[in-house]
């Protein structure tokens, strides 16, 4: 009679466990539609977060399996050693000292470490320490608070905010490699489907790499708390084909567009000591401290991908920029509607 209890029993919480397996994957089913989330880790599209995407499957694998083999033993030993109803209050038999059992449970955890060691390693060196070809793109990626500066040594140009990189396709790998530095304090890039990440620390430079497989946008996040703005420090990664890259380099390339219907707002520009902390190649703006605007409307977004590029947005954002992002440290300068106006329609040439 006991055992059958015991045996329903066993049934149950059997039948218990694989109803909470169904729903746990069918949130987490949900959670994932498809098309994937530009920021799901488990749909890695480049050599580094693939990597890290297969040593955490594979280590979640085994520890998985060491937690069924320990939950199943435990729940045996629990149901058929609970107390009989007829328990005479003897001590049961005690085991000590079986040399079997003491090396099993001390060289079997000792080997899946070393396994989970070795392999961990192994993808640190493969991530860490990849050469970049000689042709390779070569970025500087700088952190500000609360923007992203992108220097592209070999063409001679900078930007901000919207990284454009070349597809890598497996044919032809055109990887690009990422310098990382900070103008301020700690930052760290992490765009989840493209690789692990990478914190931007002052006076230390950094690096990272990333070979897109795929054309598209790829988002992510400032990953290290850097200040009020932290959370609006958003990343985007455009993946080109090669003749789309390299006809965004030759417009990148570009000095600004000297428009003689916006002169009062290029004046403006000046008057109003936005030159101090930007740069618009081509003019004597050479102001280091905020997103160069050469080519600004090429963006998307503005203020580190938290505003659509309009030419709305534009004016709201120069009108009182810690209006429109809590934290911004660029200063609200004061200006009539008129200034506001002029100064915007500039902006706005600046292809
Ligand atoms: C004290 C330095 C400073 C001054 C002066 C300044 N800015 Fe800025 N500006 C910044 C910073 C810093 C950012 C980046 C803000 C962010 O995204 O957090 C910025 C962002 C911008 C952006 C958005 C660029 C992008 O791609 O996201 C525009 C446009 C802009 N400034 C225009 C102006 C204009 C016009 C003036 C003059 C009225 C001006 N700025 C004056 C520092 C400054
Ligand atoms: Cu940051």
């Amino acid at each position: 009679m006991r055992k059958f209890r015991l045996r329903v029993w066993l049934w149950r919480a059997g039948r218990a466990c694989v109803a909470a397996l169904c729903s746990a994957s069918a949130v987490f089913a949900a959670a994932t539609p498809a098309p994937f989330s530009p920021t799901n880790i488990f749909a890695p599209d480049s050599t580094p977060a693939r990597s890290i995407f297969r040593i955490s499957a594979f280590v979640l694998e085994i520890t998985g399996a060491i937690f069924v083999v320990v939950f199943s033993l435990l729940a045996y030993a629990v149901i058929k050693y609970r107390e009989p109803k007829d328990d005479d209050g003897h001590e049961p038999a005690q085991v000590y000292g079986s040399n079997q059992m003491e090396l099993a449970w001390t060289v079997l955890p000792v080997l899946i470490v070393v396994v989970l060691f070795l392999s961990t390693a192994q993808v640190i060196h493969r991530v860490q320490d990849a050469r970049a070809p000689a042709d390779a793109l070569q970025v500087t990626a700088v952190g500000h608070q609360f923007w992203w500066e992108y220097r592209y040594p070999q063409y001679n140009f900078s930007t901000a905010n919207e990284l454009h990189v070349p597809i890598s396709d497996p044919g032809h790998a055109v990887p690009t490699y990422l310098g990382l530095l900070s103008a301020d304090v700690d930052h760290s890039f992490w765009v989840p489907r493209l690789a692990g990440k990478t914190d931007l620390i002052p006076n230390h430079p950094n690096t990272t790499w990333i070979d897109p497989h795929q054309t598209g946008i790829f988002l992510g996040q400032c990953a290290q708390f850097c200040g009020t703005a932290h959370a609006n420090m958003l990343l985007r990664v455009y993946v080109q084909s090669p003749d789309d890259f390299q006809s965004w380099v030759h417009e990148q390339e570009q000095p600004a567009v000297n428009d003689p219907s916006t002169a009062a707002g290029r004046a403006l520009f000046v008057a109003k000591a936005c030159f101090a902390c930007h740069t618009i190649r081509g003019t004597m703006a050479a102001g280091k401290v905020g997103p160069d605007l050469t080519h600004l409307m090429s963006r998307d977004t503005i203020a580190a991908g938290i505003l659509p590029n309009t030419p709305e947005n534009l004016r709201k954002w120069i009108q009182d920029p810690p209006a429109m992002k809590e934290g911004a440290l660029m200063p609200k300068v004061d200006m009539t509607d008129e200034q506001l106006t002029q100064i915007t329609a500039y902006l706005e040439t600046l292809k």
